[in-house]
C-alpha cells in the first residue's frame, strides 16, 4: 500500500439515513427495503378501492368531524383500544405518524430538554427528536422488559419513549410492564410517550393500553399508525392522542402544522378497518406468517446465519449475517435488484451493534419474498 495516510478502508459509502437507503429501493421491483405495505390488495381491499368514488361523495356531504370519529372508532377496536379518549379533541388526525411525531416533539421541547428512547429503533425517531434540541438517552430494550427502570434514569428525562411493537426487534410491551412503567412514570411526572405503529401485526399488542395509561394517571401520548397495514399506496393516518393532563401544546403545535387531513382517506381507513374486523385482519396476519417462514426456511441452513427475533410478529425481520456486514450483503444484493435494509442505525446510539444484520421487508408479495430469499440466499453462500 503506497498511501499510508489513507482512511480505513471504507468499501462503499452509505446513502445516509434508514429512509435514504430506501428512496433507493423505490423504484424496484423487489423492494424489501421499508416497511411500508406493498403486497397486493386482497380481493375484499380492492372492492373498497373500487367503491372510493361514493366514498368520496358520502365524504363529501358529511360533516367531517362525524367521519373522522367513526374513523378512528373503527381503527382502535379492531385493535382493542376500546378506552381512547373519543370525544374531546384528544385525537389529532396527521398525514403520517412521523408527522405527528413532529408535532409530539415540538411540544415535549417546551417542556423539557431530555428523553429516554427506547434502543435500537427506527433512526427518524432519534432524529426527530434531536432537530427539536432534545437531548437523548438510551433505554437498551433488555433494560425496558427487564423490569422496574432505573429511578436515576426517570430523574434524567422529561420523558420516557418507547415503541411498541418495535421497529425492527418486534418486541412487545406487555400489559404487565406497561402497568408499571406508567406507575414509575406517574410517580416521576415523567411523560410517557408509545410509538404502536406495528400494533395491528401483533395481537399481544391488543390489550387495551388505554385502560392502563388512563389508570395509573400518568401524563401519556400515544402515536398510532394505519400506514404499516394495508397497501394503500401512502393513503394513511397517524394519529395523536394524549392523556387530558399531558401538559403539553399538541393542540396548538398541530394548529402550526395542519388544519386537518383528507375525509376521502379517513373514510377508507373506515372501511379498510372494517373489513379487517371481518376477516382480513386475520388474514393478513397468516400472510406476514407466511412470508417470514419462507424467508427462514430458505436460510436455515447457511452457516453463521441466524434470526435474532424469534417470537417477532412485525411484518419485518432481522436476519444476523454471522461475519458478514449488513452493508457488504446489500451491496452484493443490489448487484441481484434486490433491495433490503442494513440495520447499523437502528442503533443509533451504537451503530456498530447493527453492523452484522439486515433487515427484510415482508409486507410484500409471496412470490417477492421468495425471490429475494433466493438471491440473499445465493449471495450469503459466496462469500
Ligand atoms: C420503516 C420511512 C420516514 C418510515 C419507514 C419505516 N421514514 N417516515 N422518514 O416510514 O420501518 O421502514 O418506518
Amino acid at each position: 500500500m503506497q498511501d499510508t495516510q489513507m482512511s480505513p478502508v471504507v468499501t462503499q459509502t452509505s446513502p445516509g439515513n434508514l429512509t435514504q437507503f430506501e428512496y433507493l429501493a423505490l423504484n424496484s421491483p423487489l423492494n424489501l427495503s421499508d416497511g411500508h405495505a406493498r403486497q397486493e390488495l386482497t380481493p375484499t381491499q380492492g372492492r373498497i378501492i373500487d367503491e372510493l368514488p361514493s366514498l368520496w361523495a358520502e365524504a363529501v356531504k358529511r360533516p367531517v368531524e362525524e367521519v373522522e370519529r367513526e374513523a378512528h372508532r373503527t381503527y382502535f377496536e379492531l385493535l382493542g383500544q376500546r378506552s381512547y379518549p373519543a370525544t374531546d379533541g384528544r385525537v389529532l388526525s396527521c398525514y403520517s405518524s412521523s408527522v405527528a411525531m413532529e408535532i409530539f416533539a415540538r411540544s415535549l421541547a417546551t417542556a423539557t430538554d431530555a428523553i429516554a428512547l427506547v434502543h435500537p429503533t427506527f433512526d427518524n425517531i432519534p432524529d426527530i427528536l434531536k432537530g427539536v434540541g432534545l437531548r437523548l438517552v438510551p433505554l437498551e430494550e433488555e433494560v425496558l422488559h427487564g423490569g422496574d427502570l432505573p429511578a436515576d434514569l426517570l430523574r434524567s428525562v422529561g420523558c420516557v419513549f418507547v415503541t411498541t411493537p418495535n421497529n425492527p426487534t418486534g418486541r412487545v410491551v406487555s400489559e404487565q410492564r406497561l402497568r408499571a412503567l406508567a406507575a414509575q412514570c406517574a410517580e416521576h411526572g415523567v411523560v410517557l410517550t408509545l410509538d404502536t405503529s406495528f400494533r395491528g401485526f401483533d395481537t399481544r399488542a391488543h390489550y387495551d393500553h388505554y385502560a392502563i395509561l388512563e389508570e395509573s394517571g400518568c401524563r401519556w401520548v400515544v402515536i398510532e399508525d394505519t400506514g404499516k397495514l394495508w397497501p394503500t399506496l401512502e393513503l394513511k393516518i397517524g394519529w395523536l392522542v394524549s392523556a387530558a393532563n399531558v401538559g403539553l401544546p399538541l393542540a396548538k403545535v398541530y394548529s402550526d402544522i395542519l388544519l386537518g387531513i383528507s375525509p376521502l382517506v379517513m373514510s377508507m381507513v373506515r372501511r379498510f378497518a372494517e373489513d379487517a374486523a371481518g376477516g382480513g385482519l386475520a388474514e393478513l396476519h397468516r400472510f406476514i406468517a407466511t412470508n417470514r417462514t419462507i424467508l427462514r426456511e430458505r436460510l436455515a441452513d447457511i452457516p453463521g446465519v441466524t434470526f435474532p427475533d424469534p417470537d417477532s410478529r412485525a411484518s419485518v425481520e432481522r436476519v444476523h449475517l454471522g461475519e458478514r456486514t449488513g452493508l457488504d450483503v446489500w451491496t452484493a444484493l443490489r448487484e441481484h435488484h434486490v433491495y433490503a435494509l442494513p440495520c447499523q442505525q437502528f442503533h443509533w446510539a451504537r451503530p456498530e451493534e447493527g453492523a452484522h444484520s439486515l433487515r427484510i421487508a415482508l409486507s410484500r408479495s409471496a412470490s417477492s419474498v421468495v425471490k429475494a430469499a433466493e438471491a440473499l440466499r445465493s449471495v450469503l453462500l459466496a462469500g
